[in-house]
């Protein structure tokens, strides 16, 4: 070998994209053996589905690992909160500095003041699954209500079909008819898209519906525009036509079913007529669609979380997992639900949290309700430390007004851990900087398919960044907890929590942590017979039935049977704006090169992604004199952000949208679409309600929004 080639030498390590998508893709890291430096980052091309290519926004991804601004030591702030000033201190002097203050607050008000928040930052078992639970537990610190995201659907999924089970997204090769509802693949899970895209070359009939005209509307044979949360209604007439046509699966549903007469009659109420009234779409697609699924098989229907963000998200879930059953179409290759795989493995609670030898829960605060939390719907005892990691809630959660307001009080000790000074971190006590997956050893058990993948560190931490784990493990120590599971590494926590699940999870036959760690990504043990969900006619519910009328809910005092009901800020409504325009429903769903708000600080994928925009359709900004590219104000009795205007047919008259993530202190005022949407919880589960939100909209250079003033000034020095 010549010197010039052992210079550079690399050598690859096989990793696991950590980011809140389904598609968990395998990844290569080459890392230069001379320093230690990461200098390629590919996909893994032995991965049977993720098969070697990056999305768009995880390709530069050293970008974000070597970024300049990345955060690379522990600061204490030594201004005002949200000021900008920060001290370096060591990581002896952060870690006494914080358990000193919980020390203080336990014994003055109970570890329940203490509030640790994190979400999905990452979504490895050790630095997420046991780094939420382990310590906290310890400490009796008030619990978390994780429900921003897809509570509402895995609940109405788990009560229906008894479990996250979803085919092999490869298998959607055999469908003839995809029904894509509520759900953006093209952005938010890019490697079922090649899947797709064989299945429409071999004559597929692929159905979007979606009140956007999205990427993945766009190649589709047929696109629904519903008004948002009325789905609930739509699957309810799909069923009525298929029942009253008599192209229901009646043996199937005999056999496999609980309460489907209960539910042909609930469906009664929801004819064509007035399905189409509530919905928006007119009596003869919902005919022609209702048809067409019921006679065209097999048909998938793949759904995900963005259609539940509303009031009524439980139910429309409960909805639209029904639909398949009417037909028979659960158990059959190319046929059924696609929601989530999360339930192939299910992980030894006692394993990941140890919580029987812990105090018990206090209680638990509902994260869409953060800013409500601390500002006093929160007492006795009041919330008197936030502690952040693996989320940035002033970017991602709604009704963020509040939630600054609540960061702002002098009596609140916030510790944000984090790897870039996000809206969140700027209000932080103290900041403790946080490795990146290359930097910190993990294990993912994927939401879109149905393998494990181990993520060694690849490269060693950047300045003195720190994993979540090792941060629980100081943290620990410093409080004195001694026990041997808050001590072990992410590796013995593995081989425990591994070890404990493979008795309870045929999946996990054959699957050790050594495996892992010698081949990457490992496929779920899933032999013929369980490779189609249900295709054993049994389903993991009480009744071993598909549950379409659900006693669980019953005693939940919940209402056994999907229906449609309008989510309450929509039957509360908003007054008109001062010319009379009736509001807006503003969605706000994935954008195209961000998660939520990670990656949404790169400069390459802001250049992509543009200025923060709300796209309107044309007649409804003409009606508010608003023209194409210029700045608006949205607002509603919760706040008001900036945008600028994108005139386009691709939403429908009366919708807007906006999509996620952006961070307020790179926008012009400092703001996101996040102060305009509402932090009332569902039907089900404590489920956010991003989508069910009425917004004004009118040109920016009209007239000042309320508190505009300061924003002027703020730009102004
Ligand atoms: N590029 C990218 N990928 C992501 C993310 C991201 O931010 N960016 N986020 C990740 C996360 S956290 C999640 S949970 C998943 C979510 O994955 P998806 O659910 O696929 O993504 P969303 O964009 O939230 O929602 C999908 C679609 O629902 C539509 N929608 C909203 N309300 C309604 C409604 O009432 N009815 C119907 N029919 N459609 C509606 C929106 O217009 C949107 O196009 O994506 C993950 N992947
Ligand atoms: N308007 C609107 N807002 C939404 C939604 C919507 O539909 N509309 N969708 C919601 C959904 S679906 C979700 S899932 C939530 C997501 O909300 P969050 O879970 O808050 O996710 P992010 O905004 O991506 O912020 C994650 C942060 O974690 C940091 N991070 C990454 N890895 C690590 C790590 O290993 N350790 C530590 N300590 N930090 C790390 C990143 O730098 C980033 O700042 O957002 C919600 N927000
Ligand atoms: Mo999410």
């Amino acid at each position: 070998m010549s010197a010039m080639t052992s210079e550079n030498e690399t050598i690859s390590v096989r990793g696991a994209c950590p980011h809140d998508c389904p598609d968990t893709c395998a990844t290569l890291i080459d890392v230069r053996a001379r320093d230690g430096r990461a200098i390629g980052f590919r996909g893994d091309p032995d991965h049977p589905v993720t098969q070697g290519w990056l999305c768009a926004k995880v390709r530069p991804y050293l970008d974000r690992v070597y970024a300049p601004d990345r955060l690379l030591y522990p600061m204490r702030r030594s201004g005002p909160k949200g000021g900008g000033q920060w001290a370096r201190i060591s990581w002896d002097e952060a870690i006494r500095e914080i358990t000193d203050r919980w020390k203080t607050i336990v014994a003055e008000h109970g570890a329940a003041a203490v509030l640790p928040y994190s979400f999905s930052g990452t979504l490895g078992l050790v630095q997420i699954g046991v780094a939420g639970i382990r310590f906290w537990s310890r400490m009796g610190a008030c619990g978390l209500q994780r429900s921003i995201c897809g509570a509402a659907a895995e609940t109405a999924v788990k009560f229906t079909l008894g479990g996250r089970l979803a085919p092999d997204m490869r298998d959607v090769v055999h469908s003839k008819l995809i029904v894509l509802w509520g759900h953006n693949p093209a952005s938010t899970s890019p490697h079922f898209m090649p899947f797709l895209r064989e299945a429409q070359r071999a004559g597929a009939y692929v159905v979007v519906i979606d009140p956007r005209r999205t990427t993945t509307a766009r190649s589709a044979d047929e696109h629904l525009q519903p008004r948002p949360a009325t789905d609930g209604a739509l699957a309810l007439g799909l069923m009525h036509v298929i029942f009253a046509e008599d192209l229901h699966d009646e043996p199937w549903l005999d056999a496999y079913a609980l309460g489907w007469e209960a539910l042909r009659e609930r469906v009664m109420a929801y004819p064509p007529e007035r399905v189409a009234a509530i919905t928006g779409i007119s009596e003869d697609q919902i005919v022609t669609l209702a048809r067409r699924y019921a006679t065209t098989k097999p048909a998938l229907l793949k759904t995900s979380d963005g259609i539940q963000r509303h009031g009524n998200g439980g139910q429309t879930v409960r909805a639209l997992a029904s639909v398949p059953a009417v037909v028979g179409q659960y158990g059959v290759r190319g046929g059924g639900l696609f929601y989530s795989t999360s339930d192939y493995v299910q992980w030894n609670g006692a394993a990941v949290g140890h919580r029987a030898e812990c105090p018990p829960e206090p209680r638990k605060v509902n994260m869409n309700r953060l800013g409500a939390a601390l500002t006093g719907e929160v007492a006795d005892p009041p919330l008197k430390s936030l502690y952040v990691f693996a989320a940035n809630p002033v970017g991602a959660t709604p009704n963020a007004g509040k939630i600054v307001e609540g960061l702002k009080r002098d009596d609140l000790f916030t510790v944000v851990h984090e790897q870039f000074m996000t809206d969140t971190a700027e209000f932080a006590d103290i900041v403790l900087p946080a490795t990146t997956q290359l930097e910190q050893v993990d294990l993912h058990r994927p939401y879109g398919h149905r393998h494990l993948q181990y993520n060694p560190a690849a490269i060693a931490p950047l300045g003195e960044a720190k994993s979540n784990w090792d941060v629980m493990r100081l943290l620990a120590a410093g409080m004195g907890y001694d026990e041997p599971w808050l001590q072990q590494d992410a590796d013995e926590v593995l081989h425990e929590i591994i070890e404990a699940s493979r008795p309870d999870n045929p999946t996990l036959t054959g699957i050790t942590l050594q495996r892992l760690q010698a081949e990457g990504t490992v496929a779920l043990a899933i032999d013929d017979e369980s490779d189609i969900p249900f295709a054993d006619g049994r389903f993991p519910t009480p009744s071993g039935k598909v549950e379409l009328s659900c006693a669980a809910m019953t005693a939940l005092g919940l209402d056994p049977l999907p229906d449609y009901i309008p989510p309450a800020e929509f039957v509360a409504g908003l007054d008109p704006d001062e010319s009379g325009n009736q509001p807006l429903v503003l969605i706000t769903g994935a954008a195209h090169h961000f998660v939520t708000t990670s990656m949404a600080n790169q400069p390459a994928l802001l250049a992509k992604e543009g200025t923060p925009f709300i796209e309107i359709h044309p007649a409804d900004a003409a009606a508010r004199e608003v023209t194409h590219g210029e700045d608006v104000i949205v607002s509603n009795e919760r706040g008001w952000c900036t945008l600028r205007a994108v005139i386009t047919e691709d939403v429908p008259p009366g919708v807007a949208v906006s999509p996620k993530g952006r961070w307020a202190s790179l926008s012009s005022d400092r703001r996101n679409v996040n102060w305009v949407t509402p932090d009332a919880v569902a039907d089900l589960a404590g489920q956010s309600t991003f989508h069910s939100n009425l917004v004004h909209v009118r040109p920016a250079r009209r007239e000042r929004a309320p508190g505009e003033a300061e924003v002027m000034m703020a730009a102004a020095d």
